[in-house]
């Protein structure tokens, strides 16, 4: 995250450290992106997240990487569905989305907590100038490798169309995305940072509205962040988890 302040314990309780080892070596798990909780066995990432070969786990209601607090849960990743539709060029990410099965017993995953809970999903699309929160422990301005604590910072739904103009990303844009900045620079989401949430409070819920997907670099001008517009796949998200959204 560019821009950021530290997260206070209890206040994202649905941002996921999502943590990759080999699956031929006992390593320790490195955190790879972000993702968020949206039901007790179910997380939402980027479809560019998923690797091939390694097992994944994934760590809740922490907000540092290198401390085991007593407020996290981790849980280990028993499947991972990548959008069928998922591809990645050299000039923009589609369809970049993934759900996590976790590992649990009797339908119970993840316990819900004061700093363990999921977001909701959307119902509408949100009007262009809506603030939303980003976070992760992505790169910042100061550290290349990433933040040790989760940081956090507000950003803007940007117009599609104004987001497509040549001086931004021009024709790459489609309806599966949508971009949330400053077009001034400075405040964005970066490499680490991907899957991890972009809420927006929606009558005064705070809604889960987009994953942090892709961006030409991080926090420069006219280059904002591009996000996975999660209205467009609430019938994916539906199909795809059937018990857990009946
Ligand atoms: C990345 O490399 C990445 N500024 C994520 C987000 C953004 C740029 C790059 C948005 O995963």
């Amino acid at each position: 995250i560019f821009g950021g302040l530290k997260v206070t314990p209890g206040t994202l309780p649905w941002q996921v450290s999502l943590q990759m080892r080999p699956k031929t070596t006992s390593q320790q798990f490195k955190h790879i992106c972000g993702g968020v909780l949206i039901a007790s066995c179910w997380v939402l990432t980027a479809g560019h997240c998923i690797l091939a070969n390694k097992d994944m786990q994934v760590v809740i209601g922490g907000l540092t990487l290198n401390t085991a607090e007593e407020t996290e849960q981790t849980l280990r990743v028993e499947e991972a569905i990548v959008h069928e539709g998922y591809r990645e060029t050299t000039k923009a990410v589609y369809n970049d989305i993934a759900l996590l099965r976790l590992r649990g017993t009797a339908g119970v995953c993840a316990n819900e907590t004061q700093f363990v809970k999921a977001a909701c999903l959307p119902d509408v699309p949100l009007p262009d100038g809506t603030e939303c929160t980003i976070s992760g422990w992505g790169v910042t301005e100061q550290a290349s490798y990433g933040t040790n604590h989760l940081l956090q910072a507000n950003v803007l739904l940007i117009n599609q169309e104004k987001c497509s103009e040549p001086a931004i990303y021009g024709s790459v844009l489609d309806n599966t995305m949508f971009c949330a900045g400053h077009l001034q620079g400075g405040v964005d989401s970066c490499q680490g940072d991907s899957g991890g949430p972009l809420t927006c409070n929606q009558n005064n819920t705070h809604t889960l509205y987009g994953l942090v997907s892709w961006g030409d670099e991080c926090g420069r001008a006219n280059k904002p962040g591009v996000y996975t517009r999660l209205t467009h796949f609430l019938n994916w998200i539906k199909s795809k988890t059937q018990t857990a959204f009946p």
